[in-house]
């Protein structure tokens, strides 16, 4: 499924303070569509948010919307699909906002999407996964930009041109469905400038670690000897970060005054670092930094990840729940509408959490009862981490680490902590994340693994209920809802999951 007949679709390039419009036509036959602006802060817009069931309905077979948004942020980020497993399917895209840089550089090499790829189609395997153990197969490729070589030599490695003496600027984003991988270019150092887009003092790395949806703003200095050099990607050697049948090496890096045909000799080592862990030893430019009294630790800021096998028309299904619930919303009944009715009485399964206090830290203990990590992805906001478990290499063989407030207060850390919107949390572990209560809307906070947020590892949080209807337009998304009613009335493919894959 393409946008605009590309994969990865065109990207969206804008300047810092821009309104964008873009408009979405589906021009798919028998699926649905909305489109999500991954990171993009919507200031009071929820309803240009893109999640189906939440913001909108999706826009079905034939129909056509204008997402508007201004770029208050400023770095690198991308668009997909929130319909089902579409994205899976290619219907990706990245985002360019200009805007200041924490550090000088001379090249803008611009956005590098990179993705596992899986040559089945996405809800064949998301059918694959609903009997137990309902484990993710293996993707079948890693792809740099769009591009690799395939195991029957089919193909070509992405080369991207670096200018001797220069310093380039790289914006590498993993629009994964599933895999979490490190990067790292043989023979170079990479500086982040931006973790996500949060503009952070420079911080220079041998390699990188991107779990599904973060982003690295990096800076290179091309100050190595005129040649080719592997950009590698590698993968946590337990496997539970994700893994593919062909990865590193993934694309060559060439000096200009190179060969633009030859591959690299050196093939490099794999990083030392691949343990699935978020780095947070970032510090952001504009710093947040919130009273440490102000967080307690309770039964109502906490949220438990867990899994279970329930029978549901007769088959046995895997699903990840939270606090014993997984997500499971209704297309044509999407929560903005509720609101701005009045109605708070949402179908089951909404998995609502309500933030009701304006311009607070918001703070969650997010706890994990098994061994997988997470990607933790919230709409609407960046957050603070303020502290998490350590990784390790197998979190199986190792108990469930709860968040234990008498001796793991001590190893938060609320001086201008790492801020991003999407993190990791580890295998039976936990992560302490906190967003300011400055946006009106119904936010969805979940696990960016297409796999799991189908089967259900999603909240919603409901900040500051009281002021979302003055902040919706019903007249805009009511037509929507009833050209997708009229459609899903005849059509042969239902929902069969969440109805939500990121
Ligand atoms: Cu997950």
């Amino acid at each position: 499924m393409l946008i605009n007949g590309k994969c990865p679709g065109p990207t969206i390039r804008a300047d810092w303070g821009d309104t964008v419009r873009v408009t979405v036509t589906n021009n798919l036959r028998i699926n649905g569509t909305s489109l999500h602006w991954h990171g993009i802060r919507m200031h009071e817009n929820n309803q240009n948010d893109g999640a189906n069931g939440i913001t909108e309905c999706p826009l079905p077979p034939g129909a056509s919307k204008v997402y508007s948004f201004r770029a208050e942020q400023y770095g690198s980020s991308w668009y997909h699909s929130h319909f089902s497993s579409q994205y899976a399917n290619g219907v990706v895209g990245t985002i360019q906002i200009d805007g200041p840089a924490s550090l000088p550089y001379e090249e803008d090499l611009g956005v590098f999407p990179l993705t596992d790829w899986y040559y089945g189609a996405a809800d064949e395997i998301q059918h694959s996964l609903i009997p137990p153990p309902g484990a993710a197969p293996p993707a079948d490729n890693v792809l740099f930009n769009g591009s690799h070589v395939n195991a029957a030599g089919g193909g070509s490695y992405y080369r991207v041109k670096l200018k001797p003496g220069k310093r380039h600027r790289l914006r590498i984003i993993n629009t994964s469905v599933d895999n979490a991988f490190t990067v790292s270019l043989n023979n170079h150092s990479m500086t982040v400038i931006q973790t996500d887009f949060i503009p952070v003092n420079a911080y220079t790395a041998q390699s990188l670690f991107l779990t599904v949806g973060q982003r690295y703003d990096v800076t290179i200095d091309a100050s190595q000897s005129v040649g080719n050099y592997w950009f590698n990607v590698t993968f946590a050697a337990s496997g539970l970060c994700g893994v593919a049948n062909i990865r590193y090496p993934a694309a060559i890096f060439d000096y200009e005054g190179a060969s633009s045909t030859a591959l690299p000799a050196f093939q490099g080592t794999p990083p030392p670092d691949s343990l699935c862990e978020d780095n947070t030893n970032f510090s952001p430019i504009v710093t947040r930094s919130p009273p440490a009294p102000s967080f307690t630790a309770s039964p109502d800021n906490a949220l438990d990840v867990s899994i279970a096998v329930q029978t549901w028309e007769g088959q046995q299904r895997v699903y990840w729940k939270v606090n014993g619930e997984d997500m499971n919303i209704t297309w044509d009944e999407p929560t903005l509408e509720y609101l701005a009715k009045g109605d708070m009485n949402f179908p089951n399964r909404y998995n609502v959490f309500e933030v009701p206090q304006a311009n607070q830290w918001a703070f969650w203990v997010v706890e994990n009862g098994l061994g997988v990590p997470h990607p933790l992805h919230l709409h609407g906001h960046d957050f603070l981490i303020l502290g998490r478990s350590p990784a390790v290499a197998n979190p199986f063989a190792i108990p469930v680490r709860r968040y234990n407030d008498a001796t793991d207060r001590a190893t938060l850390n609320f001086a201008n902590p790492t801020r991003r919107d999407t993190t990791m949390l580890p295998g039976n572990g936990w992560v302490v994340v906190a967003f300011r209560t400055d946006n009106p809307g119904a936010w969805l906070f979940h696990c960016h693994i297409a796999w799991h947020v189908s089967q259900g590892l999603s909240v919603q949080f409901l900040e500051r209920v009281q002021e979302i209807p003055a902040t919706v337009r019903l007249e805009e998304i009511e037509p929507v809802c009833e050209q997708w009613t009229t459609y899903y009335s005849t059509s042969p493919h239902k929902q069969f999951d969440s109805g939500l894959r990121v």
